[in-house]
């Protein structure tokens, strides 16, 4: 059995809402590998990993190791890791009779298509983080305040854009994701066109956690839903069925 480790939220266990685990449960799920969940608070994440035995999977501003957050231990092998483009490779070549993440001879450009994709994430972060701010319980919510407020020299109160600012960010946001829109053909679903990979799984967990975080019925999902003529929209629909809790 697998276990991956997510994030608690306020509003009860069997919902995934964090789209850095969010990437990596779709992942499971496509592959038809079962798995358990045990959610965690953000100032728990240091300990679990290395109670687990896992590594760190970068540095903070400080220098200091950065532990995160998907992580899985599999009983199987024994194995335990996080640093989800890890995972995903483990998982192709641990369980080779399952569809593949990163399909024969992509590795590269699954790779290169993650570094160019997340520094795209920078206008969106304004408005995603103060909300997730706010569905953490009380000892997450102090953690991760702490974290981000020292990041964006403010109170989070004040870092989603209001009024012509808001127009003006959300633009911006709206120009560099159409980036990712303008490397696909216009009317391919898939990042690799006609097959799911690790890369769509990682752009639609930040697609599908705006439904979750902002809500089904809020002006910024819709907003996202709707650009580049339904692109995203699309693309939440057919990952959608890959958004299950084990
Ligand atoms: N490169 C990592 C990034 C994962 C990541 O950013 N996780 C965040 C999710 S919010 C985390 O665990 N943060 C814990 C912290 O900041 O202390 C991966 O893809 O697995």
């Amino acid at each position: 059995m697998i276990t991956l480790y997510d994030f608690a939220w306020k509003f009860g266990q069997g919902v995934c809402w964090n789209p850095h685990v969010g990437k990596l449960r779709y992942c499971l799920n496509y592959k038809g590998l079962q798995y358990k969940t045990i959610w965690i608070e953000y100032p728990d994440v240091k300990a679990t990993i290395e109670k687990i035995g896992a590594k760190s999977t970068g540095l903070q501003p400080t220098g200091e190791p950065w532990y995160t957050i998907p992580a899985i231990v599999d009983d199987a092998t024994g194995v335990a890791l996080a640093e989800s483009a890890d995972i995903v490779e483990y998982l192709d070549n641990t369980y080779p009779n399952t569809p593949r993440l990163i399909p024969e001879g992509t590795h590269a450009l699954q790779a290169a298509f993650r570094d160019a994709f997340y520094p795209k994430l920078a206008y969106y972060y304004p408005f995603l983080v103060p909300i997730t701010e706010t569905v953490l319980n009380p000892p997450s919510a102090t953690f991760f305040r702490a974290k981000y407020e020292a990041i964006f020299g403010k109170k989070l109160e004040n870092v989603y854009p209001e009024g012509q600012e808001r127009v003006v960010a959300w633009n911006k946001w709206k120009e560099t994701i159409g980036g990712v829109d303008a490397w696909m053909n216009k009317d391919d679903i898939w990042m690799m066109g006609n097959t799911p990979s690790f890369a769509d799984f990682i752009l639609a967990s930040f697609i599908l956690s705006a439904k979750t975080l902002f809500g089904a019925d809020s002006q910024e999902y819709k907003e996202v839903l709707e650009m580049h003529d339904g692109r995203w929209g699309r693309l939440a629909k057919n990952v959608e069925r890959y958004n299950r809790v084990l």
